[in-house]
C-alpha cells in the first residue's frame, strides 16, 4: 500500500482546487445569481404608463373614507407600454430619483428580486437614480439607517432567498412620534418613493404612510409578500387581482419537499406517526397547499373547522325542540377525537403509522380557544392603558400573570358584574397544561397579533389525542389489524387450527384481509380468558406461542415524531415562480412610481396562468380596509384571506380526503413533489392550490 504523506494543512488549505471545494460560493450559487428572469411583455419597452381599469370595484369602509381621504377613490391599474412617447413624458419618466425600500415582517424567499428588479428598471432609464435600502426593517425608516444599493451588492443577491441584503424587523409606524421620525427621514433623504415589501399589516402601513407623506410629495408603494399567502385580492365581484403573495409557493414547495420524505420514511419504517406543524399565522394555506402536494395521511385545515356542525347534536336537541349552540364550531376535544379516528383506522388495516400535518394557527379556529385569545388581548391592553406599563413587564413569571387573572375573576364574582374574565373561564384557564397557559399569555406583536409560532400548538392536540387513543386502547377499540395471510402461516408454523382458533380470538374472522382481535381481549390475562372460555386452553397449560405472538402484534404503541416546518422554508431560495413573480414585481413598482401613483400595491394577475399571459397592475390598498379587533381595539386593516371552504381546490381536498387517509388496505397515495427549482415548466411550478382554482374555471388545460 501507497505510504501517505503528511499533509501540510495550510499549504492544502491554499490549493486553489481546496478553495474552490470549501469556498462560500458554489456552482449551483453561481447559477442562480447568473439566471436571469423573463419579463412581462410590456416591460419589454422602458416606457410604461398606468390606465385606469373601471371594470373592478371595491366596497369602501367608511372609517377608510374618514382616515384615507387623498386614497380611496384610487382606481386598479394597469400597466401599459409606451411605444412611441415625446420628450416630455421621456423626461419625466427617466428623471433622477431617490427611491427608498425596506422589508417589514417575515422573510419570504423572492424579496431580493422585488429589489433586483426595481433596481435595474430605475437605473436602466437613469443610472443616476439612487435607491436606498433600510436597514432591519421599519426601524431603518424611523431611524434613518440606510445604505445605498449597489450593483455588486444586488447582482450577489439575485434569486437569492431570505432579507439577509438588508435584512427585516416587525416594527409598526404607528405613532405620531415615529410618523413624524418617518417624514424627516424621506426628507433627509429627499425621497421621492417609498417602497413597502410587507404582509396586510405592512401594506396597511403603507397605505397610512402614503397618506400622511402625499403632501410632501413622497409616494408610497406595497408589495405583497408573506409566506402565509393570506394577502390575496378580489374585487366585490370576485374577480381575482392578485392570487397570491410572493414567497408562499417556495415556502410550501420546501416544506412540502421536508414532509413528502417523512412519508417516505413512515411508510418505510412503518412505526412512528409524524407530527408536523407547518407556519401560517392564521390561515391555513400552507398546510392545504402541502396536503395537495404531498397527500399526507391527515391535513387540518383551520378554516375548515371553524365551519364544523355536528349533526348528532342538533338532532338530539331538536327532538328535546331545544337548539344546542355547542354544536356549531369545532372543540378541541372533538378535534382529538377526529385524529383518532384517523388514527385507529388505519392502525386497523395494519397501519400505524402516518403523517399528520397542522397549521400552525388552528387554534385560532377553534371556539373555545378563540375566545381565550381575545378575552387575554382585552385584558392585557386594558391592563397597560390603565396602568401605563406593560403586562409582560410587570408580571414576568406564568404564577403572576395566573394571579392577577384570579384577581380579576374574584373582582367580578364578589362585585356581581359582568367582566371580560369570570369565574368560569378562570376555572377552565386553570384546567390548561402549564405550556399552554403560557402560550395562550404569550406577548402579542407589534400589530396586535397573537403569536402563533411561539405556541406549542401540535403538543397541545398531541396531548389529547394520546389520552383518548389511552381511553380507546383499553376499550379493546385501537388495536392493530393482523394480515390474514400472517395469522394462519405463523398457526400453521406451530400446528395450530387457525379456523379453530380464528373466531375465538377475531371479531372478523374470514370476513376481511386484516383480522381485529375482540374487544374484550385487552391482555394476556382476558386473551386465556377468551381462550378457556371457548375450551381452547386447559386450566394450568400456556397460551401457544403463535398465539401470543399474534396478541402482541395487535396492541398499539403511538410513537410520535414532532417537527416544525416555518424558519426553514422562509429561508429557503425562491422557486423559479417566486424569482419570476417579485422580479416582475419590482419592475412593476418602477412603473408605478415613474407614472407618479401612490397608496397603489404592486400585483402580478393571471398568475395561475402560463408567464406570457401575467399581467402587472397596480391595486389600491385603502379600498381593501376594514375595521378589525386589533390590541383591544378596532383598526383599519386589509382583511387576511383565509382558505375558501367553497373553492374547487378545497372541494378538491376534501373529496380526496378519504383516499389520502389510506385507511384500507394496501399502498398509501403518497406524493413526491421533487427539489424546489428555478428553471423548467411543469405543474410544479405555480401553486397546486392556483392551478385547481383555474382548471375549475376553464382558465387552463394542462
Ligand atoms: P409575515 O406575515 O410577516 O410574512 O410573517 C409570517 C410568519 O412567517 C408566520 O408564518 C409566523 O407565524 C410568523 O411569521 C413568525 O413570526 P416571527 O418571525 O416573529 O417568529
Amino acid at each position: 500500500m501507497a505510504k501517505k504523506e503528511a499533509v501540510n494543512i495550510e499549504e492544502f488549505l491554499n490549493r486553489p482546487e481546496v478553495k474552490s471545494v470549501t469556498g462560500n460560493v458554489n456552482p449551483e450559487l453561481l447559477e442562480r445569481r447568473n439566471y436571469m428572469p423573463p419579463v412581462c411583455d410590456v416591460f419589454k419597452n422602458p416606457y410604461t404608463t398606468l390606465k385606469n381599469v373601471e371594470e373592478y370595484s371595491f366596497d369602501i369602509d367608511r372609517e377608510a373614507n374618514k382616515q384615507l381621504p387623498s386614497l380611496v377613490n384610487n382606481k386598479v391599474q394597469s400597466i401599459c407600454s409606451v411605444d412611441s412617447p415625446d420628450e416630455l413624458f421621456k423626461e419625466k419618466f427617466s428623471r433622477h430619483r431617490n427611491i427608498g425600500i425596506v422589508f417589514s415582517g417575515g422573510p419570504a424567499p423572492g424579496g431580493h428580486n422585488v429589489i433586483a428588479g426595481l433596481f435595474d428598471a430605475a437605473k436602466k432609464v437613469n443610472p443616476k437614480t439612487k435607491i436606498y435600502g433600510f436597514l432591519l426593517g421599519p426601524d431603518g425608516i424611523i431611524e434613518n439607517t440606510t445604505i445605498e444599493l449597489t450593483k455588486e451588492l444586488v447582482d450577489r443577491h439575485r434569486n437569492i432567498g431570505g432579507f439577509s441584503m438588508i435584512k427585516t424587523g416587525r416594527t409598526k409606524i404607528d405613532t405620531e412620534d415615529k410618523m413624524r421620525l418617518s417624514r424627516e427621514t424621506c426628507k433627509e433623504l429627499a425621497l421621492d418613493a417609498l417602497v413597502i415589501v410587507g404582509g396586510d399589516d405592512s401594506n396597511t402601513n403603507a397605505a397610512f404612510l402614503a397618506q400622511e407623506l402625499a403632501d410632501d410629495g413622497v409616494q408610497v408603494i406595497g408589495v405583497p409578500k408573506t409566506i402565509d399567502g393570506d394577502i390575496q385580492v378580489r374585487d366585490r365581484n370576485g374577480k381575482v387581482l392578485c392570487a397570491m403573495s410572493f414567497g408562499f409557493h417556495t415556502a410550501a414547495r420546501a416544506f412540502s419537499k421536508e414532509i413528502s420524505n417523512l412519508c417516505t420514511d413512515s411508510s418505510s419504517d412503518v412505526k412512528y406517526w409524524h407530527i408536523c406543524k407547518v407556519m401560517g399565522r392564521v390561515a391555513s394555506h400552507l398546510a392545504f397547499e402541502v396536503a395537495l402536494q404531498t397527500h399526507a395521511n391527515m391535513t387540518l385545515i383551520g378554516e375548515d373547522l371553524a365551519d364544523y356542525i355536528d349533526e348528532e347534536r342538533i338532532k338530539k336537541a331538536e327532538q328535546n325542540n331545544t337548539i344546542d349552540y355547542t354544536a356549531f364550531g369545532m372543540t378541541l376535544r372533538h378535534l382529538s377525537r377526529m385524529i383518532c379516528d384517523g388514527i385507529t383506522r388505519r392502525a386497523a388495516v395494519g397501519k400505524n403509522y402516518g403523517v399528520l400535518v397542522i397549521p400552525e394557527g388552528v387554534l385560532e379556529f377553534i371556539n373555545e380557544i378563540q375566545i381565550f385569545i381575545t378575552k387575554l388581548n382585552v385584558i392585557i391592553v386594558e391592563y397597560n392603558q390603565m396602568h401605563d406599563k406593560s403586562f409582560h413587564a410587570e408580571f414576568l413569571l406564568l404564577e403572576d400573570k395566573l394571579d392577577y387573572l384570579r384577581r380579576l375573576a374574584r373582582q367580578s364574582r364578589e362585585e356581581g358584574c359582568i367582566s371580560v374574565w369570570n369565574t368560569r373561564d378562570d376555572d377552565l384557564f386553570n384546567d390548561m397544561p402549564d405550556f399552554f397557559q403560557e402560550g395562550l399569555l404569550t406577548e402579542r406583536d407589534s400589530h396586535g397579533n397573537f403569536q402563533f409560532s411561539l405556541v406549542e400548538t401540535d403538543k397541545i392536540i398531541m396531548g389529547l389525542v394520546k389520552d383518548y387513543l389511552n381511553f380507546l386502547k383499553e376499550k379493546g377499540i385501537y388495536k392493530i389489524g393482523i394480515q390474514e395471510s400472517y395469522y394462519i402461516q405463523t398457526l400453521k408454523a406451530e400446528d395450530l387450527d387457525p379456523d379453530f382458533f380464528g373466531p375465538i380470538l377475531f371479531k372478523n374472522y374470514g370476513k376481511t384481509e386484516y383480522l381485529l382481535v375482540k374487544e374484550s381481549i385487552i391482555s394476556i390475562k382476558t386473551l386465556r380468558q377468551a381462550l378457556s372460555n371457548a375450551r381452547a386452553l386447559k386450566k394450568k397449560e400456556e397460551i401457544p406461542d403463535a398465539i401470543q405472538k399474534i396478541f402482541k402484534k395487535s396492541v398499539p404503541n403511538l410513537k410520535t415524531q414532532t417537527h416544525f416546518y416555518g424558519y426553514d422554508g422562509r429561508g429557503s431560495d425562491p422557486s423559479c415562480f417566486d424569482c419570476n413573480y417579485t422580479y416582475n414585481l419590482g419592475l412593476t413598482v418602477f412603473s408605478l412610481i415613474a407614472n407618479g401613483a401612490t397608496g397603489q400595491m404592486a400585483a402580478i394577475k393571471n398568475l395561475e396562468l402560463d408567464f406570457s399571459e401575467w399581467e402587472p397592475i397596480g391595486i389600491p390598498i385603502a379600498p381593501l380596509m376594514h375595521l378589525e379587533e386589533r390590541g383591544g381595539k378596532l383598526s383599519l386593516v386589509i382583511e387576511k384571506s383565509v382558505v375558501d371552504i367553497n373553492s374547487t381546490s378545497f372541494k378538491t381536498v376534501k373529496a380526496l380526503r378519504e383516499k389520502w387517509l389510506a385507511a384500507t388496505p394496501g399502498e398509501d397515495h403518497y406524493r413526491s413533489p421533487g427539489p424546489i427549482r428555478f428553471t423548467g415548466k411543469s405543474e410544479e411550478d405555480r401553486p397546486i392550490t392556483l392551478l385547481l382554482n383555474a382548471l375549475a374555471n376553464g382558465r387552463i388545460e394542462i
